[in-house]
Parts: C-alpha cells; structure tokens; sequence
C-alpha cells in the first residue's frame, strides 16, 4: 500500500473499476429499475368507481383504501420508465421481474388486503385520474395482507406482466395497488393501506435478474 505522491496518477484504476463494474452490470448481476417521480395516488371522491380526483404533485404517502372515513376510495399508481438496456436484458432473461414496495402501515386493515395491478398498454410516463380504472391484469391478488409487517419492503413477483409489456414495446411499466374488499368497511373509521412513494425515502423499485 504505497503513499500516494505528488503528481501520482489515479485515474487508470478508477478507469479499470468502473470497466469492471460495467462487465458485470452486463454478466448477470441485478439491475435496479427506480420507480417514476411521476407516481400519483388517484381518488373516487364520488363513490362512481371512476377516478376524479388526483393527489397532489409530490406525494410521499401511496394511499390505498379509504382516504376519508367510509369514503373516497384511492389508489396508488407507480410507473417505472424502462430504457433500453434494460428493456432488452428483460426480455432476454428467463429469471423474475420483481416489484418492490415498502409498507409504511396499515391503518384498521383487518379482513383488508391489497390487490396489485398492471396497467394494459399505458401510456407515457405521467398517472391521470382514469387510471384508477384503466384497463389492467391482476399481477397479485393477496400482495399485502393485515398480517403483512408494516416497516419493510413487499417483493411482488411480476415477471409475466413485466415482460408482456416490454414484449409490445413498452418503455413505461405502470402498476395500480387497490383495496380490497370493494366497497370498504362501513365501519366508521378509515381503512387504508400505506406506501412509500418516489418522494419518500425507501421508494419502490422494479428489480430484474
Ligand atoms: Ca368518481
Ligand atoms: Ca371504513
């Protein structure tokens, strides 16, 4: 370990570092897809089943259930923009695509749980109010339960979804997380569901292998 001396030159390693770290980008390590600033709850403030309501621009909390007590149904939408490296590394991979959330907290959820959504053929990048009922597949049913822990991250395994879209030509990949069940407890209190969002710390993420 020699000292460094004056007008010794560094840089050939750093270079040989970050070739190395490019060759195993590309061998099969991890890639880690950041969800879009772009995320958005959407509200049913008139009880239609019909998005009208967006959330505010930067949303930290991802809402899913009840946003006023036995009312005003919201949803969480999180697109990932995919470039395309990585689109091309997913369509080529037999392993999973995984989506990865953090459950904040559950707030009278018992008997309640999330149901994850992918939106069909979505398009751009930003989230609008008809996005709380756009077309969509199911990518999990029972992704978060009452007996879910809050305070960590949920892998939701979305290996079919994600790569039917890229298979299309997708660039954006959007998921929808509801409440069920559908209508909520009339039970006088709010039940809900909560979720990191992109501007939060701990925001999700698309992991692929
Ligand atoms: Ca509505
Ligand atoms: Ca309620």
């Amino acid at each position: 370990m020699g000292a460094v001396r004056p007008g010794m030159c560094l840089f050939p390693s750093a270079l040989m570092t970050l070739a190395t770290m490019t060759s195993l980008a590309f061998a099969g390590t991890p890639g880690v897809v950041p969800a879009s600033p772009k995320d958005q709850v959407v509200i049913d403030a008139n009880g239609d089943g019909r998005g009208d309501t967006p959330g505010s621009l930067q949303v930290v909390e991802g809402r899913v259930g009840e946003n006023e007590v036995d009312a005003d149904e919201v949803r969480y939408c999180v697109p990932f923009v995919l470039n395309d490296d990585e689109a091309a590394r997913i369509a080529a991979s037999g392993d999973p695509v995984t989506l990865h959330v953090y459950l904040v907290s559950k707030m009278n959820t018992t008997g309640g749980s999330v149901a994850v959504f992918g939106l069909t053929n979505h398009v751009g990048e930003g989230v609008t109010i008809d996005d709380f009922q756009a077309a969509a597949v199911v990518v999990k049913a029972l992704a978060v339960t009452d007996t879910s822990p809050g305070g960590g991250f949920i892998a939701v395994d979305a290996t079919t979804f994600v790569k039917g879209e890229v298979g299309k030509g997708a660039r954006v990949i959007a998921f929808r997380f509801e409440f069920r069940p559908r209508p909520s407890p009339m039970d006088g209190k709010i039940n809900r569901f909560v979720f990191r969002t992109a501007d939060s710390v701990n925001p999700p993420f698309l992991r692929y292998e």
